[in-house]
């Protein structure tokens, strides 16, 4: 391992820190989700609160009143970073002002002069799953290509104000979330005529890959305007590898296969990386029916705003096959065909250790750019015991296993140059909004409708990560 890897763990600014209309802050399309649960879908209601819904993100953990406590934690663990996000609408409560919203920028400097003090680094999502509802509302979100305007000038003011204090950046949390139907309101802020449910929404796929083709513009525009800013900045972008086997050694298996990593694993960072898309996206496009606007100028932004690194999350893995008759298992963002060789958490995700080194030398293999693991972890439910104790070996064994594959690929060439698992502390699910489903190593005091002294707990997984961290990967 590397003298200086960066060690770290990660949240989102959604999903942890709560005061929601605290400081001047917006609303954002997170804080407009109910809660659900694995079976019970959450709700959209962007137009305003209902009574009896319950929106979680809005309390969530409440690290902005607990933040200095978690940082010491933090600290204790001995993390050498941190990724985390900032919240949109803390610095541009509706997306649309000119000018920003000062306490919600200062707040960010409490955390990243907090942060250097302990000597833990930023690692910093621009957009994780959350933008002004008012950019929903009044523009269908990212399908209007105005709001590449509204987010340069909300990176411009992060890139001025953080630039000596912030190194590394991402632009978007999981952008290829938006080549799944489940990225219309997540990931791209888009609502549908059809259910409330946010994982049942009317699918458009012309409006859904305009909106797509509008982030990655957006992204490469911010990756210029960064470069003039301070060219030390190293920017790059996030996607979800959701790697995918053949079921069998079927040719129409390994076809399909080959197919769902372009369509999903490489639609985005193929753009990003390389800075145009992949040879297969005319035929995808032809096939969906649809017909993107793509200006020359455009064509030219994606080539000038190329990333400097590759940062992926990476939690499970699941099959493909050409026939129908399988049972299908699935995390939160895509479901697949059940393998046999895997077995899964809680909450049905398919648990891979071994998918990890290969998705890692799959990657680097392609782009050859150093690459970050920024979340990988279980979401799993855990006990607070009286005596303030939660022991989760399930969670050591999963992150132990997983950090083994990731030095294995290390041995193999890969650059890997961070690991950032999910979650440094306990937060809101993105997807079922439970407080239940827990990835932190440390304990948050709260249930499903925000009930809780929101006190923190180290869990077991604390101690072992920061021996981890101590023996710089040695003591596993
Ligand atoms: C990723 C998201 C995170 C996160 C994680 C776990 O897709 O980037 O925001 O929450 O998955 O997912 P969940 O919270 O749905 O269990």
């Amino acid at each position: 391992m590397r003298e200086h890897f960066l060690w770290g763990a990660a949240t989102a600014a959604n999903q942890v820190e709560g005061g929601f209309d605290v400081d001047g802050k917006g609303l954002s399309c997170a804080d407009m989700l109910s809660n659900g649960t694995k079976e019970i879908p959450r709700q959209i209601t962007p137009k305003g609160s209902e009574e009896n819904l319950y929106y979680p993100n809005r309390i969530a953990s409440d690290f902005y009143h607990h933040y200095e406590e978690d940082i010491e934690w933090m600290a204790e663990m001995g993390l050498k970073c941190y990724r985390m996000s900032i919240a949109w609408t803390r610095i541009f409560p509706t997306g649309v002002e000119n000018e920003p919203n000062e306490a919600g920028l200062a707040f960010y400097d409490r955390i990243f002069d907090l942060l250097k003090e302990k000597g833990i680094e930023p690692i910093v999502t621009i957009s994780h799953y959350e933008m002004p509802i008012y950019l929903v509302n009044h523009y269908q979100g990212w399908a209007s290509r105005d709001v590449i305007d509204f987010y340069l000038n909300y990176c411009k003011v992060l890139f001025e104000r953080y630039h000596d204090k912030v190194t590394y950046w991402m632009t978007f949390n999981e952008i290829n979330c938006g080549t799944l139907a489940l990225g219309n309101y997540m990931s791209l802020g888009i609502v549908n005529e059809g259910t409330r449910y946010f994982n049942k929404q009317v699918d458009s796929l012309q409006l859904r890959y305009q909106a797509l083709h509008h982030q990655f513009i957006a992204s490469a525009k911010a990756v210029q305007l960064g470069r003039k800013i301070d060219h030390r900045m190293q920017i790059g972008c996030m996607i979800a590898m959701m790697p995918t086997y053949p079921f069998t050694c079927h040719p129409k298996d390994l076809l399909k296969c080959q197919k769902q990593w372009q369509e999903i694993n490489y639609y985005c960072t193929d753009v990003m990386v390389r800075g145009q898309y992949g040879s297969y996206a005319e035929r995808m496009w032809k096939e969906m029916d649809i017909q993107l606007t793509i200006s020359p100028e455009d064509s030219k932004d994606l080539s000038l705003g190329t990333v400097d690194f590759i940062a992926i999350s990476y939690y499970q893995t699941n099959c493909v096959s050409h026939e129908d008759d399988h049972s299908m298992i699935g995390g939160n963002l895509l479901a697949g065909v059940e393998n046999p060789y895997l077995k899964a958490s809680d909450w049905g995700w398919q648990i891979d250790p071994d998918g990890l080194r290969y998705t890692l030398n799959e990657l680097y293999g392609r782009y050859r750019l150093p690459i970050m693991i920024v979340e990988n972890g279980l979401g799993a439910f855990d006990q607070l015991e009286e005596d303030g104790q939660v022991h989760d070996p399930y969670r050591i064994e999963y992150l132990r296993c997983h950090i083994r594959s990731m030095m294995d690929a290390i041995e193999d060439g890969v650059d890997v140059i961070g690991y950032t698992p999910w979650s440094a502390i306990d937060i809101v699910s993105a997807s079922t909004g439970e407080m239940a489903k827990r990835y932190g190593f440390i304990y948050v005091d709260s249930d499903d409708h925000g009930k809780g002294s929101f006190k923190r707990y180290r869990k077991d997984s604390f101690y072992w990560y920061a021996n981890v961290i101590k023996s710089n990967g040695q003591k596993l």
